[in-house]
């Protein structure tokens, strides 16, 4: 199987160096300074329990890569700000078959590939943590699961893919949806609250932040409601805990982005609630303060 990855964040540069003990991987790369220090050092990782490890990787810069490629599988990792500029890449080097994975937090990306007629469309769920600290150099620093299910499909999947998914540990599911929505008020309570307080994960446990965490939710699950989604408030709330608890040096992907002065998700996560709550005339009011304080930050900065 051949896989490409688009997009060397944390998470791309983790799962380059795990696929690479199974199966040949490019790194498609979005700038031209990544893909030639890859290719010169590799990617090194630094795993849970401290050991440093270096992979040789194949690494290319989308720009100059070659459209002839062929990918049986592509992994999307790239944050949902980009997620829609790379999709005419994505067509340009898939074959009939390929299996396209979306790997992004947040909502509104599977809307996005719509656009395109994608046949196989997968999306991932994770609570996996890492931490990129130079271009080639990564930090796995939590354990977490990692589910992936078709979207919009209750095919099965297919057998030599779900094989290779069964080898690095990928669980799949047949309602990513749900999935998706409870991922996603986790990272709706844990990045907008990290990049806030600029912390950890495991130190919004040390403070008292349980009403605020449960209103989050609650605003989300009354959104989820008026989708025909049903979430357990409870259940999310003892889901965010378990994530803070077994990533708790990780710095959030939200905090990442602010320290990196990136452009966060914000617009994809608590964002996002504010736009269906307008849409289903509910009022989120936690949601549209934590959005306008992200923004904020990051235009302050
Ligand atoms: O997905 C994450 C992120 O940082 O975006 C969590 C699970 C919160 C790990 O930090």
């Amino acid at each position: 199987m051949k896989i490409g990855i688009i997009g060397g964040g944390s998470l791309g540069l983790l799962w380059a160096a795990r696929l690479s003990e199974h199966v040949k991987v490019t790194l498609l790369c979005r700038t031209d300074q990544q893909a030639k220090t890859i290719q010169q050092e590799g990617v090194i990782l630094t795993t849970l329990d401290g050991q440093e490890k270096r992979y040789e990787i194949s690494a290319e810069w989308i720009n100059e890569s070659d459209n002839s490629a062929d990918f049986d599988v592509l992994f999307l990792m790239v944050k949902q700000p980009s997620f829609e500029q790379i999709l005419p890449y994505v067509a340009s080097v898939m074959h009939e078959n390929t299996h396209i994975v979306a790997w992004q937090n947040g909502l509104g990306h599977l809307e996005k590939m719509e656009n395109f007629s994608f046949p196989n469309r997968y999306a991932v769920v994770t609570t996996e943590g890492a931490r990129k600290y130079a271009s080639n150099r990564v930090q796995h620093t939590g354990n977490g699961y990692i589910r992936l299910g078709r979207v919009h499909s209750t095919d099965n999947v297919d057998p030599l893919f779900t094989y290779f998914l069964q080898q690095v540990h990928v669980e799949i599911v047949t309602n990513i949806e749900q999935h998706i929505w409870e991922k996603f008020s986790i990272n709706c309570v844990i990045n907008s609250l990290t990049a806030l307080l600029e912390v950890p994960n495991g130190q919004l446990m040390e403070v008292e932040l349980h009403s605020t965490m449960m209103q989050i939710i609650k605003e989300i699950s009354q959104v989820a409601d008026a989708k025909g989604l049903y979430l357990k408030q409870e259940e999310i709330y003892h889901q965010v805990k378990d994530v803070c608890f077994k990533t708790t040096k990780n710095f959030s992907s939200m905090l990442q982005d602010i320290m990196a002065k990136k452009q966060t998700e914000i617009a994809s996560l608590n964002g996002m609630v504010v736009t269906y709550g307008k849409q289903c005339g509910i009022d989120v009011p936690m949601n549209t303060s934590l959005t306008e304080l992200i923004k904020a930050k990051s235009m302050l900065f």
